[in-house]
């Protein structure tokens, strides 16, 4: 059976990029919600809603195990998704990317200052102030909504000015406030890595979702997960409810692989 992986749209490849390479003998299913992207600028119980109705989608497919690859959807939904998947006659878990960044981040930083990027939504909910408390309270913790990057790393290249110019403000209130790590708290920010770290410092540690929840992944598998190193590698293929041409035209640059079937 394969691991479902959910995003509200290709942002989400950067995860899978880390999952297929971390799990290379593991069967993946992605589903994309793209008709309702964006979710980031979304009400929780919307983004609740169309989370559950992806499950099922997913659960249609035998998943064995959902990731919710996207930061707003694990922010909001996170609950709601462990319930409803716990029902099913196998009781299927679910693993969403910002816990395993909370702690990866914790686990990181040396001056107890702990910096994240992500969209409104995700900020708004406060899911990684709280995951990163659950873990160590006294390390602070800064937020930085940044609703224009997500739009513009979809349309433009990594080396866009504009692109560059939203980073230089976006990181401004995190060199103020001399974090020394910084989580990427939304799936589109790994595309613009090394632009980041560079606006940030290099004494900056980055931590990005995909790396921190693969290793999670890895774990809940168990010894299921790393299968037999002399087997064929696992498939993997893609369900989206919008437009299947538009996630083969742009999948590839976020999933830095070759696409598999879309349907
Ligand atoms: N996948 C979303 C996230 O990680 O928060 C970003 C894209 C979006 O829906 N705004």
């Amino acid at each position: 059976r394969p691991v479902g992986v959910f995003d509200s749209g290709v942002g989400g490849l950067t995860v899978l990029h880390e999952l297929l390479v971390q799990l290379p003998h593991e069967d993946f299913v992605y589903f994309a919600d793209s008709a309702r992207l964006p979710y980031g600028p979304r009400p929780r119980e919307e983004i609740e809603t169309f989370s559950l109705e992806v499950a099922e989608e997913l659960l249609a497919r035998r998943i064995k195990l959902l990731v919710v690859a996207c930061n707003s959807a694990s922010a909001a939904a996170l609950p709601a998704l462990r319930e409803r998947l716990m029902q099913t006659t196998l009781g299927v878990d679910v693993l969403g990317v910002v816990q395993p960044g909370a702690a990866q981040a914790v686990a990181k930083t040396r001056n107890g200052r702990v910096g994240y990027m992500a969209t409104e939504a995700t900020v708004r909910s406060g899911a990684y102030e709280k995951a990163i408390a659950a873990v160590d309270p006294f390390v602070t913790v800064v937020g930085v909504a940044c609703p224009q990057l997500v739009p513009l790393i979809e349309r433009g290249s990594p080396f866009d000015e504009r692109i560059v110019d939203a980073v230089r403000h976006y990181t401004r209130p995190l060199r103020e406030a001399e974090v020394d790590t910084v989580i990427l708290g939304c799936t589109h920010y790994p595309l613009i890595g090394p632009m980041l770290q560079r606006l940030l410092g290099r004494g900056v540690e980055i931590v990005s979702s995909g790396t921190a929840i693969a290793r999670q992944v890895e774990h809940a598998l168990g010894s299921r997960g790393l299968g037999n190193p002399s087997a064929a590698e696992g498939e993997y293929r893609f369900l989206t409810s919008g437009d299947p041409e538009a996630l083969r035209a742009s999948g590839t640059r976020f999933l830095q692989l070759p696409l598999g079937p879309v349907e």
